[in-house]
């Protein structure tokens, strides 16, 4: 049979004959897993610290979220936006109330709903801002990530997410993120420019948390010229850093919002696009949209999900432990000499490796940290980061950090 139990070597085996080559997993094959945990195929369990780069704030196999998608995947799973369904009203009306706009647009993956945003910003500036066609210009961030599409790598500067795969998609101007000069300078430069797209925290750059002051002072700066600040928070979003969004440290609210990954935690492929009334409406029927965006299945799991954050108080749990984790691996970090710093908001954290960015250090600490109960994955530039389920009480959280530092010692 297909599904017939097979050993780590096997689905290693099979996924490297059979599957593309885009991903170079750590070697280790999960068949189970229950909040802040999951098992490998002999039994062998897991601490969970990367949370599927933050899809699964709510843990494993919520068993509120599980009974969403199972009553709803019932009764109705995709009526396709041709027709009505009872569940899409609900959904929208709590999401927009939720996170205080008047409106969402429903789509599928993270890479997805930035293509919306994209879209949706360069409308209203061409059909209310009166920029010229096909002149908008919109402001990106350097080693930004913001998904995989032709356009948003575009711009991207990751070679290895770039190289070979143009012709890219024009209108956009990339400038360091963290310079608020930058971005004024940015701004002045051009009568075309649209909007300004920006990660609250850079979850690929290796979780790089910009100054105190920085996000308020860049919306600031895009009222002052009348431009759409866009925040990307795909990845910092629901409860990750401490606060329901990350902009809400700094009391910043976008005039468009990018959701994806824990909106469902991690049960379903749900994002949205947030913004009011007056930009959301120059999109008009059939000029955008998806099959299986803001179907019923859907719909029903991101409410569950989003019930699950408010409900188990997981922004301040984020909050409470992020303080702790930081602090204790800082302590630790004083007395040795192969980690140079930690860094994060809430429980999006990492640690910089005292060592060349192309070395394996980083890679290697991992291997050892899997041996010893704890997944974790390493980004660019020997950075590891450290994301687990917002769900992890503190007496887990504790026994995560001595298994850390055990690990670092011992390498
Ligand atoms: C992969 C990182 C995380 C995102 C932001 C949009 C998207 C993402 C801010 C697109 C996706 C993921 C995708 C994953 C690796 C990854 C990632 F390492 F690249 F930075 F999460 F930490 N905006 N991020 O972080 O969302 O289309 O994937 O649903 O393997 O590409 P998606």
């Amino acid at each position: 049979m297909v599904l017939d139990k097979i050993s780590s070597e096997q689905a290693i085996n099979l996924e490297d004959k059979y599957g593309a080559h885009n991903y170079h997993p750590l070697p280790v094959v999960l068949n189970r897993g229950e909040g802040v945990y999951v098992w490998d195929v002999d039994g062998k369990q897991y601490y969970d610290f990367l949370s599927a780069y933050s899809a699964v704030n709510q843990g494993h196999c919520h068993p509120r979220i599980i009974k969403a998608l199972q009553d709803q995947a019932s009764t109705l799973t995709l009526t396709s936006r041709a027709f009505y369904n009872d569940v899409l009203g609900k959904y929208e009306e709590y999401v927009t109330k939720y996170f205080g706009f008047d409106k969402v647009l429903p789509m599928n993956t993270g890479a997805e709903a930035v293509e919306t945003a994209i879209k949706l910003c360069r409308k209203y500036a061409y059909e209310k801002k009166g920029i010229a066609e096909n002149k908008a210009e919109i402001i990106v961030c350097e080693n930004n990530f913001h998904g995989r599409t032709t356009t948003i790598i575009s711009f991207s500067n990751d070679e290895d997410a770039r190289k070979n795969f143009g012709p890219f998609t024009a209108g956009f101007i990339k400038i360091e993120y963290n310079n608020l000069e930058t971005l004024e300078k940015a701004l002045k430069s051009s009568n075309s420019i649209a909007g300004f797209l920006v990660e609250p925290i850079q979850g690929e750059a290796g979780v790089y948390v910009p100054s105190e002051g920085y996000l308020a002072k860049a919306k600031a700066l895009c009222e002052k010229y009348d431009i759409l600040f866009i925040a990307d928070e795909v990845q910092t979003g629901v409860a990750r850093t401490g606060q329901l969004l990350a902009v809400d440290h700094e009391n910043v609210k976008p005039d468009i919002l990018i959701l994806g990954k824990a909106l469902s935690g991690g049960v379903y492929p749900v994002s949205a696009v947030f913004a009011n009334d007056d930009i959301m409406n120059v999109i008009k029927p059939g000029q955008h949209g998806s099959t299986f965006g803001g179907n019923p299945l859907a719909c029903a799991v991101a409410i569950a999900a989003l019930e699950v954050v408010k409900d188990e108080n997981l922004a301040e749990n984020s909050e409470k432990l992020g303080n702790l984790f930081r602090s204790e691996l800082q302590k630790f970090i004083d007395t040795n000499d192969l980690i140079k710093l930690v860094r994060g908001k809430g429980l999006l954290n990492a640690i910089v490796i005292n060592d060349t960015e192309d070395s394996s250090t980083a890679w290697d600490i991992c291997l050892k940290l899997r041996d010893n109960g704890l997944l974790a994955k390493p980004t660019h530039g020997n950075i590891i980061r450290f994301a687990p389920p917002l769900v992890m009480n503190e007496e887990q959280l504790l026994d995560c950090i001595s298994i850390i530092k055990k690990t670092i010692t011992e390498f």
